[in-house]
C-alpha cells in the first residue's frame, strides 16, 4: 500500500534492512492521558524503544494520511488537540478516505503495522470485553484484531477496568496465545497480578520471538498477546484500586457513557479518584512495555537476519 501510508525515511530504511521496529499507538496520548504527561510519555516512550535497540513508530492519522513515525511537531499537536476522533478497524478507512486526523487503537494501530511490515507493537493495555457486556454488548474489536492480524502485541494485559475473565474467555475463544511474562498468573493492568492463571508464559524475548516467527511459518492468522506485569514498584495493588474503579464505573452507568467514550471516561475517572497514581503507574507500565517490545523486535531482526 503506498499513497495514503506513510512511513519515516528511518523507519523505512529500518524494516529494508530488516533492523529492529517497535510499533506505537496514539490513542493512549489523545484520549488515555491527559496534557502535558501525555506528551511527555510519547516522548520517553519512543527514547526507551531507542534505548534499547529499536526504532519507534507511533501511528496516527493526520489529514487523511496513515502516518507510521512522527516528529515532535506532529506529536506535540496531537497531544493537545481537542475532538480527535478515536479510530478502531471500522474508522481507519473512513477517516483517511475523508481527509480526517484521529488516533490509532490497538486494533487500528495493529493494521497499520502489518501495513508497514512491523511484527512488534507496545501499548499500555489492550481493550477488552466490558462489564456488564451481558447487557450493553460492548467488547472491544482490539480482540478480534488480535485473531486476524499477525503482529506480537506487547501490554500488561487487559485494563482492569475490563471483565477481565469474561475477556481471557473471548481470547480463547478466538485462539489468540495469551502469554505471561515471568509469571503464571495473569497481570491486571496497574496491578502485578490477579486471580487468573496464565494460559501461557514465556520467560525470555527471544522466545516470544521464536513463538511470533513459527506462528508466521505455520501461515496461521492472528498475533500474540504478551502480557507483562508492571513493575514491583510502580504497582498499584487490586484491593486499592477497586473502590476508584467501581466508583467510576458507577458514575459511567448513571451518566449514560458508552461505546468509544467508556474507556477515556473511567481512565480520566479513575486518574481523578486516586489522586493521579493511576497515571504514574499507566505511565511505568507503558515504559516497561516499550523495553520488553524492543526486546523482542531484537530477537526477531537477529532471527530474520
Ligand atoms: N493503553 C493504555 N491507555 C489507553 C489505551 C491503551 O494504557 O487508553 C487505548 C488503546 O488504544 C485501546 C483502547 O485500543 O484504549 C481501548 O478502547 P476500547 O475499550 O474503547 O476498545
Amino acid at each position: 500500500m503506498s499513497g495514503p501510508l506513510v512511513l519515516t525515511d528511518e523507519i523505512r530504511s529500518a524494516l529494508e534492512s530488516r533492523a529492529p521496529v517497535v510499533a506505537l499507538e496514539s490513542t493512549i496520548i489523545t484520549h488515555g492521558m491527559p496534557w502535558p504527561q501525555n506528551f511527555e510519555t510519547a516522548r520517553r516512550v519512543e527514547q526507551e524503544v531507542r534505548t534499547h535497540g529499536a526504532v519507534p513508530a507511533t501511528v496516527a492519522v493526520l489529514e487523511g494520511t496513515l502516518h507510521v513515525g512522527l516528529n515532535d511537531r506532529q506529536l506535540a499537536d496531537l497531544a493537545q488537540a481537542r475532538g480527535v476522533a478515536k479510530l478502531s478497524r471500522a474508522d481507519l478507512p473512513v477517516c483517511m478516505a475523508t481527509g480526517g486526523t484521529g488516533a490509532t487503537t490497538v486494533a487500528a494501530t495493529m493494521i497499520a503495522a502489518r501495513l508497514s511490515g512491523i511484527e512488534v507493537f507496545a501499548t499500555g493495555g489492550i481493550g477488552g470485553v466490558h462489564r456488564g457486556a451481558e447487557r450493553s454488548f460492548d467488547i472491544s474489536a482490539d480482540l478480534r484484531e488480535l485473531s486476524e492480524t499477525p503482529v506480537t502485541v506487547i501490554a500488561a494485559g487487559a485494563k482492569a477496568i475490563l471483565d477481565l475473565p469474561k475477556t481471557w474467555e473471548v481470547l480463547e475463544t478466538l485462539g489468540v496465545p495469551v502469554i505471561a511474562v515471568g509469571q503464571n498468573v495473569l497481570p491486571a493492568f496497574w496491578s502485578r497480578t490477579s486471580d487468573h492463571a496464565a494460559p501461557l508464559r514465556l520467560d525470555r524475548a527471544a522466545d516470544i520471538a521464536a513463538a511470533h516467527v513459527m506462528r508466521g511459518a505455520m501461515g496461521l492468522q492472528g498475533g500474540q498477546l504478551i502480557a507483562n506485569p508492571i513493575p514491583e514498584a510502580d504497582e498499584i495493588p487490586a484491593s486499592e484500586l477497586s473502590t476508584a474503579i467501581d466508583t467510576a464505573l458507577a458514575e459511567a452507568e448513571s451518566q449514560g457513557i458508552h461505546a468509544k467514550d467508556v474507556t477515556p471516561f473511567l481512565l480520566a475517572r479513575i486518574f481523578d479518584l486516586t489522586g493521579g497514581r493511576s497515571l504514574e503507574a499507566n505511565i511505568a507500565l507503558v515504559l516497561n512495555n516499550a523495553r520488553l517490545g524492543a526486546g523482542v523486535a531484537r530477537e526477531i531482526s537477529s532471527i530474520r537476519q
